[in-house]
């Protein structure tokens, strides 16, 4: 498959270069309709950083754009948190990005490129980048990444739950909802039970996964291969997100495929765990990677290395859920993604347009940019802080 040939650019060598105006960087308050469990905590609502660029094109014309950082509140999923993102981008990564002169999204990690780390940070600002470059070319962001389709099968991420019987009320709600597959968090003491009990209630035919979120051992392989029984699509980054040898090992033990998440921070990286055996499956998440064209980079690798991909989700907003509909379009994600509707997580999106699901599936945007509008007044009621910064 030939996954770049329907690319309306490539992204090194894009011509219309742009003079950053000021950044804001804005907070927002999103409560969660439930508290969401993982093996590394539990949490009730999530805090946001958004940024805002104004950009002048060659003839003057000026656009915004707008990027989500993914970083959450503590340094519990990866290092970054929303706080110390928030830092890096005012402190470092804006002047960089300033002294680097007129640049358009490709010129964005390049410029940052000195600087270690961060990828959350980085891949907000490149995303505000391209959002303004593109709703300057009224380009959508799927056609610009290379979209192959209209919709994506949309999967849902249920947390840990204290009961089996309390877990199979959520589940059969998502079913109920129209979600096509069934990705439940898993730690030790709530696994093996709770996936047969789930198993059980949704039938064989319901595409169904699990994530650790690095909550077991090398050690315990022969646990896990007690997950083989259940027909998983693929156990989610079950060791910690440094040991890419112990996946092999693992890879080798349990028959379900394994998957990572927390491990794949680049292409190289992901290159690297493919070339040992440690990543039969790929999970894709923008933010961790450092922005939408190094994702893009890490697709097309796994199409040429035969590794399905599947987008991540970091309980966006509806700005971050419309990109990561968009780069789940591209051929190469052949599994279905954790883009749920706006509502699996939040009362009310910042967005006029909230991420539904249809049939089991999420209509990709097709208008300018990432291809949304905010409810300024909401947005406005939910921010905590803004700042500028010129
Ligand atoms: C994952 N996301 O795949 C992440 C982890 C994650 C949808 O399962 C608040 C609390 C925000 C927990 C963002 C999904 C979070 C969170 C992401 C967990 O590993
Ligand atoms: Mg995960």
């Amino acid at each position: 498959m030939n996954v770049s040939a329907s690319r309306s650019n490539t992204f090194s060598h894009s011509s219309p270069s742009f003079e950053l105006g000021a950044f804001e960087l804005r907070r927002i308050a999103m409560p969660l309709v439930s508290p969401f469990r993982t093996s590394f905590g539990s949490q009730d609502a999530r805090d946001i950083l958004l940024v805002r660029v104004e950009m002048t094109d060659d003839d003057g014309n000026v656009t915004e754009g707008w990027g989500e950082c993914v970083a959450l509140s503590e340094p519990s999923y990866s290092p970054e948190y929303v706080d110390g993102a928030q830092h890096v981008i005012e402190h470092h990564l804006i002047p960089r990005l300033r002294s680097a002169g007129r640049l358009d999204a490709a010129g964005v990690a390049p410029a940052l490129s000195k600087l270690h780390g961060h990828p959350m940070a980085k891949a907000a600002l490149e995303m505000a980048v391209l959002d303004a470059q593109l709703r300057a070319a009224d380009i959508s962001f799927a056609s610009f990444l290379g979209a192959t389709r209209t919709s994506i099968p949309s999967g849902v991420s249920v947390g840990i739950h204290d009961t089996v019987d309390d877990l199979l009320r959520t589940v059969q709600g998502y079913i109920d909802d129209g979600y096509v597959r069934i990705k439940l968090k898993i730690e030790p003491g709530s696994d093996i039970e709770h996936v047969a009990a789930v198993r059980e209630l949704i039938g064989p035919d319901t595409p169904l996964q699990v994530d650790a979120n690095t909550a077991y051992r090398r050690t315990d392989g022969q646990h896990l291969a007690q997950l083989d029984p259940f027909d998983l699509l693929l156990i989610e980054q079950p060791l910690p997100e440094e040991d890419i040898v112990g996946h092999a090992l693992l890879a080798a033990e349990v028959d379900t495929p394994i998957c990572l998440d927390e491990s794949l921070v680049s292409a190289s990286g992901t290159a690297d765990a493919i070339e040992l055996g440690a990543c039969e499956i790929a999970n894709i998440k923008p933010g961790r990677v450092g922005g939408y064209l190094e994702a893009v980079r890490i697709h097309d690798l796994c199409v040429a290395k035969n590794i399905p991909v599947w987008c991540g989700g970091m309980l966006e907003t509806g700005i971050g859920r419309a990109a990561n509909a968009a780069l789940a379009a591209l051929p190469g994600f052949t599994l279905p993604g954790d883009i749920s509707a706006s509502t699996r997580f939040y009362a009310q999106d910042i967005v006029t347009d909230p991420i539904t699901i249809t049939d089991g599936h999420v209509t990709v945007p097709t208008t300018s940019g990432l291809g949304f509008d905010l409810d300024a007044a909401f947005l406005n009621r939910v921010t905590t802080s803004t700042h500028t910064v010129s």
